[in-house]
């Protein structure tokens, strides 16, 4: 592989002349060298990942064409990663705009040129970046491609960034097909440029597959197979999912107890534009269950047709309850929120012109799509749920509890509320608070266990540390309504000490008494669930709090040792390992839990801000928290066992 700090356009062409279209062709590429970010987002693992993806998207283009229905994916030994599919391979011929060169070098040298061009133009493009392979050349240090069209094999390659190694050549005949005749397809590898992505160019694996699982799942029938050949004992990993988002459904409900087998289906055309809807309920309590894509792009801002989706839901349900009597005259509608609880669903747009706003451009604007897919649910599950009227049942009981739970859970409110009026301050007894009214340099200290909580009382220092003892396991918020939880007596010392309140649409960031809440539990796997439990807590409840980087986790060591007369905290194993190397015959205990400590140990090794390590929680972790909880808590056995044997030795599930 070779790479070069050089500009590709001051260097002196390395073979032939170049016309003037073909100097313009380099200038385009150099600039994507000069700001990949523009392109790529960024040139950091997230980048550089995006290189694969701006190749896969273009098999799967082919595949949504209909052309191709296998693409193979290897991350090979030396770095690079090849990309094969069995599509009608790029064109070959002269390009009519460039005259000296082939369609299939325009396509990989020149800026968005994709497949727009000629009639063989795709209708409907995926690749919400949709650069097209030329970026992928642009930031890559070597680039082969292997092109079988017309019966012939054909090959080129590209160095530094775009520049021509090889002109397109052909090599030989394609080898023929089970149905006689002559193969077609794509072939592309890439070696990254590591002068551009100087984070490194190692591509992680288990990313790779589950982008592709979701394609599969989008793009019914198709075959992915993906192999990582760095690793000698890898296997191939094979996606194709013939039921697509139904089987998507199905996998997203996994750990979770269906309230009924059958996954609901629909889909609808129009010109320019085609929906495709599976859902089904579980008799689980969250109500965020639909994700919607766009062009085969993660819509995770929502959009249009998740709009449309979720009032034709509404409306049709609650038309369907008055019609067959289960709602009376006289009682209210069911909101939207009830009747998505437990829902699992998957919309899938594809659109010609997709718009993409928000934040993280994946928000889907075009309003006609909101019309289409409303026009589609109302008619179309309308027409399931009196086909279905067993199921239809299950749902409108689901969905009239959770009404019931709603309201309950508004009055519980109210009461806490007014109770906190009476209790003057509305601080919960067991809470040592800290005399600091700042809450900038407030922190709250959340302890497993009365004894540690008395350790770390007497340990603190009370201007700024605030000790809040909770009792072994809190409620399990995954099964529990928010009505019930906000009877538990644990969950709501919790919230009257952050006094921010709680949930969605009440929880108030600006209220937090404390910019740092930290969990402080043992080291051990009891300590490793609590903490799991009040993450998934905050994830669900008060999450603004999580978003802010307000929780923390507390860090006790996990071993000591002797030395002279003193102890030295060692903080986990490495650090351990660490420590015997230099000092040999050093014995070690572990310490078993916070109990274990006095306070003026706790003190020293947890919670004076000079030496204590706080491990800032992320919204990923609380994500992994979240889903870790629902498998270890959820109804589902086999689930359960599964998780636990596949992920026993990734410390990053287990224990944070
Ligand atoms: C432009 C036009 C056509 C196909 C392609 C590009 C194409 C690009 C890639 C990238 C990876 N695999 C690909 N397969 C196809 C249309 C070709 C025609 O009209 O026959």
């Amino acid at each position: 592989m070779t790479t070069s700090d050089a500009s590709p356009t001051s260097a002196a062409p390395s073979n032939g002349d170049y016309s003037a279209s073909s100097i313009q062709v380099l200038e385009g590429l150099e600039a994507v060298r000069k700001r990949p970010g523009m392109y790529i987002g960024s040139t950091g693992p997230t980048g550089l990942h995006h290189l694969v993806w701006e190749v896969v998207d273009n098999a799967v283009d082919e595949a949504m064409a209909g052309y191709c229905d296998r693409i193979d994916v290897a991350v090979k030994p030396d770095g690079s990663v090849e990309v094969i599919d069995n599509g009608r391979g790029i064109p070959v011929d002269t390009h009519p705009k460039y005259e000296d060169m082939s369609a299939a070098e325009v396509v990989l040298t020149v800026l968005h040129a994709g497949g727009k061009f000629g009639d063989g133009g795709y209708k409907v493009s995926g690749g919400l970046h949709g650069v097209g392979v030329s970026v992928v050349n642009a930031l890559s240090g070597r680039v082969e491609v292997e092109i079988d069209r017309d019966g012939k094999r054909h090959a080129m390659s590209f160095v530094d960034g775009g520049q021509p190694d090889r002109k397109l050549t052909v090599i030989g005949e394609s080898p023929f097909n089970g149905d006689g005749k002559p193969r077609t397809g794509t072939t592309v590898r890439f070696w990254p440029d590591p002068s551009i992505f100087k984070e490194g160019t190692e591509f992680r694996f288990q990313t790779m597959v589950d982008r592709f699982q979701m394609m599969a799942f989008l793009n019914a029938g198709l075959e992915l197979h993906v192999i990582d050949e760095r690793d000698p004992s890898g296997e191939e990993v094979v996606l194709r999912y013939d039921g697509g988002i139904r089987d998507f459904v199905n996998h997203l409900n996994g750990s979770k107890e269906a309230l009924f087998d059958e996954v609901g289906w629909f889909n609808e055309e129009a010109e320019d534009e085609q929906v495709e809807i599976a859902f089904s309920w579980n008799t689980g309590f969250q109500t965020d269950g639909v994700h919607s894509f766009a062009n085969g792009i993660n819509t995770i801002e929502g959009g249009m047709h998740e709009q449309g989706f979720r009032s034709a839901l509404t409306r049709t349900v609650n038309a369907y309850a008055r019609d067959k009597g289960l709602l009376k005259e006289k009682d209210d509608n069911l909101q939207g929120e009830d009747i998505r609880e437990g829902l699992t669903a998957v919309i899938s747009v594809r659109v010609v012109d997709p718009q993409f706003e928000g934040q993280t451009k994946s928000k889907l604007g075009n309003v006609s799509v909101r019309t289409l897919v409303e026009k589609a649910t109302n008619e179309q599950l309308k027409e399931w749920f009196e086909e279905h009227p067993r199921e239809a049942k299950a749902v409108l009981t689901k969905a009239t509890n959770a009404a019931r739970a709603r309201i309950a859970a508004t009055q519980a409110r109210q009461n806490i509320r007014r109770k906190s009026a009476l209790d003057g301050a509305g601080l919960p007894g067991k809470l040592a608070d800290c005399q600091s009214k700042d809450p900038s340099e407030s922190e709250l200290y959340i302890v497993e266990g009365n004894s540690a909580g008395g350790s770390a009382k007497e340990a603190r220092d009370p201007r700024t540390m605030a000790i809040l003892p909770i009792r072994g396991k809190i409620l399990n918020v995954e099964r529990a309504r928010i009505d019930r939880m906000f009877k538990n007596t644990e969950i709501i010392s919790l919230i009257q000490a952050i006094g921010a309140g709680l949930g969605e649409e009440e929880f108030d960031l600006t209220k937090a008494r404390y910019h740092k809440v930290i969990l402080l539990a043992d080291a051990d796997v009891d300590g490793s669930h609590i903490r799991t439990l009040l993450l998934t807590f905050f994830f669900r409840q008060m999450r603004p709090l999580v978003e802010a980087g307000y929780i923390y986790i507390a860090q006790p060591p996990l071993y000591s040792t002797i030395v002279g007369k003193k102890k030295i905290y060692l903080k986990d194993d490495a650090a351990r390992n660490g420590y015997a190397a230099d000092h040999p015959r050093a014995e070690f205990q572990r310490l078993k839990g916070l109990g274990e400590m006095d306070a003026s140990e706790l003190w020293e090794t947890t919670m004076d801000p000079e030496t204590r390590t706080l491990l800032q929680v992320t919204v990923e972790h609380a994500a992994i928290a979240d889903e870790v909880f629902a498998v270890l808590m959820g109804d589902d056995v086999e689930s359960r066992k599964h998780f636990i044997q596949t992920n026993a030795d990734d410390v990053r599930f287990l224990d944070i």
